[in-house]
Parts: structure tokens; sequence; C-alpha cells
């Protein structure tokens, strides 16, 4: 599964990057958006993630939110997530970037997790930018209204919102300097995350690494493919490293 090139690669490697998605979280019990039986197969994004439709029905963003949270809340880490907290010491640099936002890097042991889409857990004010964390905007029915006035929206980025400046930066920044790109369970669909691999490999001249049980959008872009799920892979990977120092 992992391949002797790859293995070696890797343990020899200066600055290790990783871009997370959705897919990573899938064998915690935590759906996809872009998979058969996805979150968007039965659910439209435009009504639920956009400021536009927050805004049309603050009430039905808010109850899908609070289910997402709740669901979140009930599931666990699983190996893949823990694999990339021990990878962390492993390299003399290692930039663990997710467009996540359920917190299972951070609850596996992850330290510094660069997020780009936000986090679920945390709400945040339309108006006076208060940002309120997890149970001081407890999820529920209706949507909660801030002292200001202003309604409390979930903290994470929208359809056509700008994605956090610093860690745009900061994953950019890691892009281009780092030898090794490990993207692991994203659809690559979604711009600007999706410019990551591209940057690594063109900019950086850096080793493209995809773990998708399925090709992706990045898939005619990558040096190497480990096709099966990112639980399975990644303990094996850290495995693989270890062996080859
Ligand atoms: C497994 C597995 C297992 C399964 N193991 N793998 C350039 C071109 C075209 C469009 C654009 C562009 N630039 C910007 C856009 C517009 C838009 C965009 O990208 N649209 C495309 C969809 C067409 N981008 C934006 O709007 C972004 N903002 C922006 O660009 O602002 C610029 C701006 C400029 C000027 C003014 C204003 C703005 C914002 C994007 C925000 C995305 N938000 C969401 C929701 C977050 C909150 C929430 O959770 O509700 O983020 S959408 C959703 O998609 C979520 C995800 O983080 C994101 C990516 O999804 P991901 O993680 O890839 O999941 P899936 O489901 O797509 O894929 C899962 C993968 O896992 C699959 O490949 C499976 O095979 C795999 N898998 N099991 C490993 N066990
Ligand atoms: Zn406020």
């Amino acid at each position: 599964m992992v391949s002797e090139i790859i293995a070696n690669k890797l343990s020899n490697a200066r600055h290790v990057a990783v871009l997370t998605g959705a897919g990573v979280s899938a064998e915690s019990g935590v759906p996809t958006f872009r998979d058969a039986g996805g979150l968007w197969a039965k659910y439209d994004p435009q009504q639920l993630a956009t400021e536009a439709a927050f805004r049309a029905d603050p009430d039905l963003v808010w109850r899908w939110y609070s289910w997402r949270r709740q669901l979140i809340a009930n599931v666990n880490p699983n190996p893949g997530h823990f694999a990339l907290a021990a990878l962390h010491d492993m390299f003399p640099r290692f930039s663990l970037v997710t467009q996540n936002v359920d917190n299972l890097h951070q609850r596996a042991g992850s330290r510094e997790v660069h997020e780009l889409h936000g986090n679920i857990e945390r709400s945040r004010c339309m108006i006076c930018e208060a940002v309120f964390h997890g149970d001081e905007a407890p999820p529920g029915e209706h949507v909660l209204q801030c002292s200001c006035g202003g309604a409390i929206r979930p903290d994470v980025v929208w359809f056509g919102e700008q994605l956090p400046e610093k860690e745009l930066r900061f994953a950019t920044e890691a892009a281009v300097d780092c030898d090794v790109f490990l993207t692991i369970g994203t659809s690559g669909q979604v711009y600007p995350a999706a410019q990551l691999p591209l940057i690594a490999k063109q900019q950086g001249g850096a080793m493209l690494i995809e773990i998708n049980p399925e090709p992706s959008a990045l898939a005619s872009m990558v040096d190497e493919c480990i096709c099966s799920p990112s639980g399975e892979v990644l303990p094996r990977l850290l495995d693989a490293i270890k062996a080859a120092r």
C-alpha cells in the first residue's frame, strides 16, 4: 500500500505540508460533501452555505449547523487523525492545513492546525464580530442574538466569502516551501484550497502525494496516489517512515 519510493521520500523530507478535507473524517462518521450520500446530495449549498441564505432564513441555517455540531460532538477522531498528530514531530517542519471545520485534528492531539474554512464550534456576530466559543452560543432551533442586536452566525467560511487571510497566507507559504505535499480526503473542487497542491508542485517543486479511495480533481497532477481510506493508510505511512529511518 505504501511504496518504498514514498516511504524513502518522506523519511528524508525537510518540510512536509498536508492539506486535509472531509474524507479524513469520513471514517469517524462525519458525512463528506460531494460523495454519493454526502451533504450536498441531500442539501442545497445555496440555501445553507452562503451569507445570502443566512440572511434569508437564519433559523433554517442555524438549525442545520446545530444538527451538524451535535453530530460532530458525538463522534471521535479516527486512526488517520491520530497518525497525522504523530507525524508532527517526525520532520524538521510539518504544516497541517485543513478545510475541515470539525475539530477532529485538534481532538486527536494535533497542536497547530491551520483551518481554512473556520470551525463549526465557533460562532460570531454579524454586526460587531464578537466571537462565541462552544456553548456560549449553543446549538438550537432558533438563531441567537448578540447583545449588540446582531444575529449570531456559525464562524465558518461560506461560498463567496474570503478565507481567513492569515491562514491562507500560511498555507500558501507552506505549499511553496515544502518538499512533500500530501493531499488527503479532498475532492479538490473548492478554491482557493484546491490551488495549494498546484502551488506546491509548480512553484515549490514538491512531490505531490494523494490519499483518497477515489480519483479526485487533482488526480492528473499528483506524483503518487495511495488509493485507500486515510484511516487505513496514514497509520501504515507512519510505520513505513519509522522503518525507513
Ligand atoms: C476519503 C474517504 C476516506 C471519502 N479517506 N478520503 C476558482 C474556480 C472556480 C470557482 C471558484 C474559484 N475561486 C473561488 C471560487 C468559488 C468557490 C468555489 O471554489 N466553488 C467551486 C465549488 C466551484 N469558492 C469560494 O467561494 C471560496 N471563497 C473564495 O474563493 O473567496 C474569494 C473571494 C474573492 C472576492 C470576493 C469574495 C470572495 C470559499 C469556499 C468555502 C467553502 N465552504 C465549505 C463549507 C464550510 C462550512 C461547512 O462545513 O458548512 O467548505 S463548502 C465544503 O467544500 C466545505 C469543505 O471544506 C469544502 C471542500 O470539500 P472537501 O473537503 O474536498 O470534501 P468533498 O466532499 O468535496 O470531498 C471528499 C473527498 O474525500 C472525496 O474525494 C472522497 O473520495 C474522499 N474520501 N472517504 C480518504 N475514508
Ligand atoms: Zn454583536
